[in-house]
């Protein structure tokens, strides 16, 4: 497509879509008519690649997940088509800012953090790979939340995502289906008939996601609720508005908000209504396509491929039996087999308190014919093994994973080791039963968005000196390697990393009011706020160095500019301690004049993807500083590392497969391993026997006790000590020492400018199996059974 043709295409839709007239187009008009013509050209890759699989009679993989955190669309579209000379062009023209149009998209966060990502990622390398693919999930009016500090503490507001016309989907009205709720169940022997008491309507939107070099596109279907009934006339016209109303918004709660949990589930109802509501109504329509195909639902298995993205969809087992058995007349036995040969699951955590379990009683009300059928699923499996232990049903709950575990035949970890401790400790016995479900896929990421479209200086040089194929092939940034030895190289590449600091810096003066000094090494911490993450590790390290700098002001030390961001669940109370501690800590040390040519503290608020593009590309260092065993992979560490940060990280999740990669001699490793984490935190009074050895770790704890950071409120932090002195699961002072050490290691090889670009260069150039292409063929050989089609 030419320059003329993208013009066309945009000044067609602002006149005809928008009614605007150029000459008065704002830049939401601008936004919103390329976006349209950007999208008319996905339309016919599109269509292209449904025929294709039609008339091929391919196999389709559906992947099931609860969020998609997709971030901005347009600038990755008009990436992937190749256009991006062309649309900067035309803007050109009419003296509009391409990167204001592109920074005038809302960003999509239906997602809370990895899990979404990840979702997202798939989808880009799914299209790429040419993998006939529907992304299946719910279609949130509010994503997750907009996070502000007031006074230093994290403050929650709805995030309005769709307020604005959303360019990109197209509803769907005629793809609707009937999802049932609670009800009666009439059993007729071995299948039942079940007569729910209340539904809504499932209705698709779709949303296009085109591939690298614009060959394939798949559909992200999202559903969004609303009532079966519009509203009850009789009652508005005696005018009673709000209970006319009624049934309308409490069909729409459904798909209305996402829960912003990272982590810990709660039990809450309307949750496993939004896990039934999307799962059924994504079933019915893979079936319905499948019947528009074929006839013999036995065959299910030969065309269709579902993935679980965690436990959420995890009914979906039990729903296709009952589709298969009930509705269809399959024998129950085989029902689970077709559905079993279909279904795969991945667990993306082990942490005991994010397994979901639902309770019999709740799920036996909402669903009770599906309760009924884990029963017998839970029996069946015990019979079929004896010697079982575990069940599926414990204490009154419905273990989730357990039922997800059972009902599909690949289960997948998400890093080397987190596969590992799978079949170790949560899936132990069910691993002993089925010794070849279990299989690893260690999480990867779009080369796309996570290196092309968010660092054009590094890909650029990298273009320059490789030429481009790297993108749709990522391993082929180890051509790079020889380079190192190239000192023009390594200075345009030290150049590239200068400026995207420099344009952080600016960034963050312009939004913080913060000066920071781009020469300073910009030490990156940026995730979800977690204790398992141990964010307040990395402040407790901040406070001490500030200590250590104080004493001696001029010692040598190296720059620091500590940069964090990242929501915490609105009810996680430590986590937002730990938010308001680290900006208190900011507030303090950034006034200082002692120190605030050495180190300053930023804490940027509202973390989202669009955030994450503008801060990967500008980090020295990653912080990657879990608890070892408690990160299932981490996939923000694939992005810094390709982008050429080093690590300081314990050897959690993908660090370990990110060390193998990079060079232990490029990594900053410190702390415990898993093993020694589980036997450390056997020994009685851990924590103060670390606090006891470590002076420095007691400096700073005392710090905040003293109420240095919370001037007239000693008492704002006592639960975050105290925790530390008690408790601390995570083995915070366990691992201090050891981290502190690394950071003063890291200290001392930054100063070496020549020797942190080659290791920062062997990152990048080592980093090209962590992407989602690599992760996505995985799924398609060991789990899926489908091939790309070209
Ligand atoms: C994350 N999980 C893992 N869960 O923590 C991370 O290590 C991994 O890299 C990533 O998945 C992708 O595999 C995660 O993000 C959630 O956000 C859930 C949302 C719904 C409630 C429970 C947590």
């Amino acid at each position: 497509m030419t320059k003329a043709g993208l013009r066309q295409g945009m000044l067609h839709h602002l006149k005809y879509s928008l009614g605007k007239d150029p000459a008065h187009a704002q830049v939401r008009d601008w936004r919103v008519a390329l976006s349209l013509a950007v999208r008319d050209r996905i339309v016919d890759p599109w269509f292209a690649a449904t025929r294709a699989t039609y008339g091929g009679r391919h196999k389709r993989v559906y992947y099931l997940s609860m969020e998609f955190l997709i971030g901005r669309l347009l600038e990755d579209a008009i990436v992937n088509l190749g256009l991006l000379d062309e649309a900067e062009e035309v803007f050109r023209e009419y003296d509009v800012s391409f990167g204001d149009v592109l920074a005038n998209e809302p960003d999509a966060a239906l997602g809370n953090g990895g899990l979404g990502r990840l979702a997202a990622c798939f989808l880009d390398s799914l299209s790429t790979l040419a993998c006939p693919a529907y992304g299946y999930g719910i279609r949130y009016e509010h994503g997750l939340f907009r996070q502000r500090f007031v006074d230093g503490r994290q403050v929650e507001e709805p995030e309005t995502w769709l307020s604005d016309t959303h360019a990109w989907e197209f509803q769907r009205p005629e793809a609707a289906f009937e999802i049932g709720f609670g009800g009666e169940v009439a059993e007729t022997g071995s299948r039942a008939l079940w007569q729910p008491g209340e539904s809504v309507i499932a209705e698709a939107h779709d949303t296009p996601i085109i591939g690298w070099r614009g060959n394939w596109a798949n559909t992200l279907r999202l559903w969004s609720a609303r009532p079966t009934r519009l509203f009850d006339l009789e009652r508005f016209n005696r005018g009673e508005f709000a209970a006319a109303a009624e049934p309308e918004a409490l069909a729409r709660t459904i798909s209305r908000v996402l829960y912003p949990d990272d982590t810990t589930e709660q039990g809450k109802a309307l949750r496993l209504k939004q896990e039934y509501f999307f799962t059924a109504a994504s079933l019915r329509d893979i079936l319905r396509r499948f019947r528009s195909e074929y006839d013999d639902l036995r065959k299910l298995p030969l065309k269709v491929a579902i993935q679980l993205n965690d436990t959420h969809p995890a009914i979906a087992g039990p729903e296709l039996v009952r589709l298969l058995h009930d509705e269809n007349g399959i024998d129950f036995d085989d029902a689970v087999a077709i559905a079993r040969a279909c279904l795969s699951y991945t667990n993306h955590t082990l942490m005991p308190e994010a397994l979901e379990r639902w309770s019999e009683a709740l799920l036996g009300s909402l669903l009770p014919r599906h309760m009924k059928l884990i029963e017998r699923i839970d029996d069946t499996h015990a019979r079929q093994h004896p010697d079982r232990k575990m069940r599926i049903r414990e204490d009154g709950d419905v273990r989730m994973g357990e039922l997800s575990f059972v009902m599909a035949h690949k289960v997948n970890g998400v890093s080397a080791l987190h596969t590992d401790l799978m079949r170790q400790t949560v899936f132990a016995e069910l691993n002993r039963l089925h010794p070849d479900r279990i299989v690893n896929e260690t999480n990867g990421v779009t080369p796309r968005r996570w290196l092309l479209s968010c660092n054009p200086r590094l890909s650029a040089l990298i273009d320059r000196t490789i030429g481009n194929d790297w993108v749709g092939d990522l391993e082929r940034l180890s051509e790079l390697e020889p380079h190192v030895e190239d000192s023009g190289f390594r200075a345009d590449f030290a150049a590239a990393k200068a400026e995207n600091k420099a344009e952080l810096a600016r960034f963050i003066l312009e939004t913080e009011n913060i000066a920071v000094d781009p020469e300073a090494m910009f030490d990156i911490q940026i995730k979800r706020i977690h204790e398992y993450k141990r964010q307040h590790m990395n402040i407790l390290e901040t406070i001490a160095l500030w200590q250590a700098i104080r004493d001696n002001p001029d010692a040598g030390w190296t720059p620091r500019v500590k940069i964090f961001a990242g929501k915490a669940a609105p009810g996680y109370v430590l986590a937002k301690k730990i938010i308001h501690l680290i900006n208190d800590v900011a507030r303090l040390v950034n006034s200082d004049p002692v120190t605030s040519s050495l180190l300053k503290v930023v804490f940027m608020p509202n973390y989202n993807v669009t955030l994450a593009e503008r801060l990967i590309p500008a980090a020295d260092l990653s912080e990657q500083i879990s608890t070892a065993g408690k990160e299932a992979s981490g996939t923000g560490n694939m992005k810094l590392a390709l982008n050429g940060a080093l690590t300081i990280g314990t050897r959690d999740g993908a660090n370990v497969e990110i060390r193998e990669r990079v060079g232990a001699e490029n990594f900053f490793l410190f702390g415990m391993t898993a093993p020694e984490a589980v036997a450390r935190r056997a020994v009685p009074d851990h924590a103060t026997r670390a606090i006891e050895a470590s002076p420095v770790l007691a400096r700073a704890i005392a710090a905040i006790e003293a109420g240095v950071f919370s001037p007239g409120d000693p008492e704002r932090y006592r639960d975050v000590v105290e925790n530390l002195r008690w408790s601390d699961y995570f083995l915070v002072c366990s691992d201090f020492d050891s981290y502190y050490a690394s950071q003063r290691e890291a200290d001392a090889v930054f100063m070496d400018r020549d020797r942190w670009i080659r290791m920062s260069v062997r990152n990048t150039a080592r980093s090209g199996w962590f992407s989602s292409d690599r992760t996505i063929r995985g799924y398609m050989n060991d789990i899926w059974g489908v091939q790309s089609i070209v």
